[in-house]
């Protein structure tokens, strides 16, 4: 029987799932080398965790590793019922979380590095965590994609970790009641962008749709989001890749200024707030996302070879 030891967490009510024993280990330092080696050899490691009946699609799995970069407290991979991801910061929330309920680290400043780059998470002593993201920018403004059922819907692509395209009142209402229209609404979204070729910056295909509107009463925030990630799960927290891609298209428009905050809603009703530093190339950003983590199990995983689901159902 093989045993795998991780620690749950949400962050704004989106789980992650780190790994903490049991697992292989990289053979190379750095979280870019400990992608690969996961994606060809271990991804049996992401399906075991994320799939069902261990997981659910939501769950956002962790893969801590040694940096390449020494200056950074741990480097991580994250991954999800699909795939793997560039980077997700409610995931680093939850790491940084779990590091704290592991007795590893306490409040300060703690760089960690991730196959999109390396990120700052400033642990305060609430344990609220603020993340200065990596650089992040529009890549296009107002681009028309025709989304059978739905016509033409318009809508900004920007990069802030993942490569998203930010729909605004469009479609379905941005309410819990809507939660399945809304999946039908950026399901088909993402998949008219891909038939199109509409793409990110050199090519990166766009693997996130967040649609947003105002927020509902009682929600106190500038805006509410409902992000469809890869997968088809919906984000239960606001997002932290996406509220970047926001603070970049509001910077890039001139809809905030730097230093301003930015309330963000989840469609659950969670709250990131952001906001931005001005970076001097270019038009990019630095995103700055705070959030806090619960910690909500430590459990062992038991992998059994005769188990036909060891390795989770589907792939
Ligand atoms: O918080 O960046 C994030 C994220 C990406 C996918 C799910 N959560």
């Amino acid at each position: 029987m093989k045993k795998i030891r991780v620690i749950d967490s949400h962050t704004g009510g989106e789980p992650t799932r780190v790994v903490i024993d049991g697992a292989p280990t990289s053979p190379e330092k750095g979280a870019l080398a400990a992608r690969d080696f996961l994606t060809t050899e271990h991804d049996w490691l992401r399906r075991a965790l994320i799939l069902e009946p261990r997981g659910f699609e939501a769950i956002v799995g962790a893969y801590l590793c040694e940096p390449a970069d020494s200056t950074c407290v741990i480097g991580a991979v994250f991954f999800n019922n699909v795939s793997y991801l560039n980077g997700c910061l409610h995931a680093t929330i939850g790491v940084v979380q779990t590091l704290v309920h592991l007795g590893k680290i306490s409040p300060g400043d703690h760089r960690i590095e991730t196959p999109s780059g390396i990120v700052t998470a400033t642990l305060a002593d609430d344990g609220t965590v603020t993340v200065k993201n990596i650089p992040s920018y529009r890549f296009r403004e107002n681009q028309v994609v025709e989304v059978p059922g739905y016509g033409p819907i318009t809508g900004d692509i920007a990069w802030g970790g993942n490569w998203f395209f930010l729909i605004q009142d469009q479609g379905p209402e941005v309410r819990f009641s809507e939660i399945e229209e809304l999946t039908r609404f950026t399901s088909a979204v993402m998949e008219a962008l891909e038939d199109q070729k509409i793409r990110g910056a050199y090519g990166g295909e766009i693997d996130h749709i967040e649609s947003f509107g105002p927020p509902q009463e009682g929600v106190e925030a500038d805006s509410q989001n409902f992000v469809l990630c890869p997968g088809k799960a919906y984000d239960r927290s606001p997002c932290g890749t996406g509220t970047s891609a926001k603070l970049a298209c509001l910077a890039a428009s001139g809809t905030l200024a730097e230093g301003e905050t930015w309330r963000q809603a989840s469609i659950i009703g969670t709250i990131f707030e952001g906001s931005f530093i001005n970076l001097p190339e270019g038009k990019k950003i630095t995103p700055v996302i705070q959030g806090k983590a619960y910690i909500i199990a430590e459990s062992t995983l038991l992998l059994d070879p005769s188990d036909p689901f060891q390795f989770g159902i589907g792939s």
